[in-house]
């Protein structure tokens, strides 16, 4: 039996949802709303002790992080192999998904709580519920700074110090993105796969937001593989579906009024 602890706004928790349906794996999710604080349930930490989303639990067994939750399904449920067989396609594949945990990701944090989440747990928390949601990030979260620069960026926003690096990062892996897919259909190879599952939700965090004009007329390459993303039958329902109403209405609410600020960050 397969068990997923997720959320709808969350990225890594996205492409594992989508790498599920992808491979046909039927499993029972357990909504945690990251929004409201609920990964800091003690219960919730003793399977995820960095209280974040994803988590697996295949047959009482739990498997975290996201990247390493794809790579497993992969080696146990081998029939739809999304991972490459190809050694350089493998390869260019791992380049993608490290930079992704390393480097991509945390700049997601901090684009979408610059631009979207902090507008939203100051509207959906009272003063004490939000001061109780900061404090209760561990130390070492979704980076080993989170905590902190959490709280800073839900103060001062684009203000925060680092911001605007991390928007100028996630650009440059937007462009990568464009010149790779200037070579080959996909990400890694002419066939789609677990870089296209992988990269998927940090474009749609983008367009969930209102900020498409961050390729448009700019990075045909990524526009076009945009374009074929959404026509996935499975994108709608593993990708989207998931995310309530409400959250899908604020994050294009909010994320489109910053998307001035981050257009002058990144000099469209
Ligand atoms: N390295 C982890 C990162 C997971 C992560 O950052 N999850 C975010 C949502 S995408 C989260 O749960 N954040 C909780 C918080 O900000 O308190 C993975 O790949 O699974």
């Amino acid at each position: 039996m397969l068990e997923l602890y997720h959320h709808g706004s969350s990225v890594c928790a996205a492409k594992v949802r989508w790498a599920m349906v992808l491979k046909d794996l039927e499993f029972e999710a357990h909504y945690i709303d990251i929004l409201k604080g609920e990964q800091f349930d003690p219960e919730y930490k003793k399977i995820n002790p960095k209280a974040v989303v994803p988590s697996l639990i295949h047959d009482g067994n739990i498997i975290n992080e996201s990247t390493v939750i794809m790579e497993y399904l992969d080696l146990a449920f081998p029939e739809k192999q999304l991972t490459p067989e190809n050694p350089l396609e493998y390869v260019k594949t791992r380049y993608w998904t490290k930079a992704l945990d390393e480097l991509l990701h945390p700049a997601c944090g901090t684009l979408t709580f610059a631009s979207s989440h902090r507008h939203i747990v100051k509207k959906n928390l009272s003063e004490e519920e939000l001061a109780e949601f900061l404090a209760g990030t561990p130390e070492h979260s979704v980076t080993v700074d989170w905590a902190d620069y959490k709280k800073q960026i839900v103060k001062y926003g684009f203000e925060a110090p680092g911001v605007a690096d991390k928007v100028r990062l996630y650009d440059k892996y937007l462009q990568q993105m464009n010149e790779d897919l200037k070579n080959s259909k996909w990400l890694a190879s002419e066939e789609f796969g677990l870089a296209d599952v992988s990269l998927t939700p940090y474009v749609n965090r983008v367009a969930m937001m209102g900020m498409n004009g961050w390729w448009e007329d700019r990075l045909p390459y990524l526009e076009d593989w945009w374009a074929r993303i959404q026509d996935i039958p499975t994108f709608q329902s593993a990708i989207l579906d998931w995310c309530p109403e409400g959250l899908t209405n604020d994050l294009m609410t909010f994320g489109s009024q910053s998307w001035p600020d981050v257009k002058e960050i990144i000099g469209t």
